[in-house]
Order: C-alpha cells, then structure tokens, then sequence
C-alpha cells in the first residue's frame, strides 16, 4: 500500500523520533511515500532550497497518488491539519495517531465526522500495534 505519513515540520519537530519509528515500521510492508518526515536533517534549516510552492504541490500529488494517509498528530500542525482536510476532500481513507499524554486534539479533527479512526496511544509499540491492525483490515 503507498502511505502518505503526515507530521509536523514548522509545527516543531520535537516528535521526530517518534515519526521516525512509525515510518521504519510501516516500511516492513508498505511504500511510504513522505519518508522525509522521520528525518533529522529536515529541520527549519532543512531544505530552505526547495520553494513552498514546489513542496505543496508534490506534497499534494502524492497525497492524490496515495492510498491512506496516516497523521502523527500531537504535535498541533497546520500543514497536517491542512492535509488531513485535504485527504477528506480527495475520500482517502484516514488513521490520526495522537498521544494521549502530549496535547489535546483540536476539535477541528476530533470533531470531523468523517474522521472515524483516531486512536490515542501512549507508547511507540502500541502505535505500530494499532497500525498493524488497522492496515490488515483496509
Ligand atoms: O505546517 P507544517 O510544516 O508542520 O506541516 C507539516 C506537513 O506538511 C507534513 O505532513 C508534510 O507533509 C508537509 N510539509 C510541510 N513542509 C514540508 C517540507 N519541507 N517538505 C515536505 N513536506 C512538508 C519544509 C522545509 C522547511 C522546514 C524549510
């Protein structure tokens, strides 16, 4: 399946390792295609090179090319929240992941009726073992 992993860039990249581990993971047995999330170097400095332009819009063509897009969402993000509105948009299919001790879901996604499958975590493990599940039955 291609996967468009979304998390937070300018949002802050305090989760990066987390987002790093749930990539890998879901790279045993699917394409991910937004791998640059999980990486260190893609930090407010990183890839200043690139326009915004240029990176909403291949952003949002693979967004188009993907087949479920998967959102790490504790760490508030407009970029992910924009994605996520777009996901619903296009019908993809979504998973939100939100850590129940970081901060509160914004009620914009909470409260999204189309956003049946947001599942709250505390650790890594149990993350990967509510995506497992989740990619078995889609
Ligand atoms: O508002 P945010 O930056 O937190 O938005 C993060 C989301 O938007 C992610 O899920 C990405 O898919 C997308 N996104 C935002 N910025 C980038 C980016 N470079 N490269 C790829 N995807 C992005 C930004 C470089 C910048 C830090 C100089």
């Amino acid at each position: 399946m291609k996967i468009y992993f979304a998390a937070s860039i300018r949002g802050g990249r305090n989760d990066v390792e987390i987002y790093k581990e749930l990539i890998n993971y879901l790279k045993n047995d699917h394409q991910v295609l937004t791998e640059h999330i999980g990486d260190y170097n893609l930090s407010i400095q990183g890839q200043n090179q690139l326009k915004d332009s240029f990176i909403r819009n291949r952003d949002i063509d693979w967004l188009k090319q993907s087949d479920i897009v998967i959102a790490e969402a504790t760490n508030p993000s407009l970029g992910v929240g924009y994605e996520l509105a777009m996901a619903e948009r296009l019908n993809k299919p979504v998973i939100v992941l939100h850590r129940s001790n970081g901060t509160q879901l914004s009620a914009m996604i909470a409260g999204t009726e189309y956003f049946t499958k947001i599942f709250e975590y505390q650790t890594v493990e149990e993350a990967e073992k509510i995506l497992g599940k989740e990619l078995k039955r889609s």
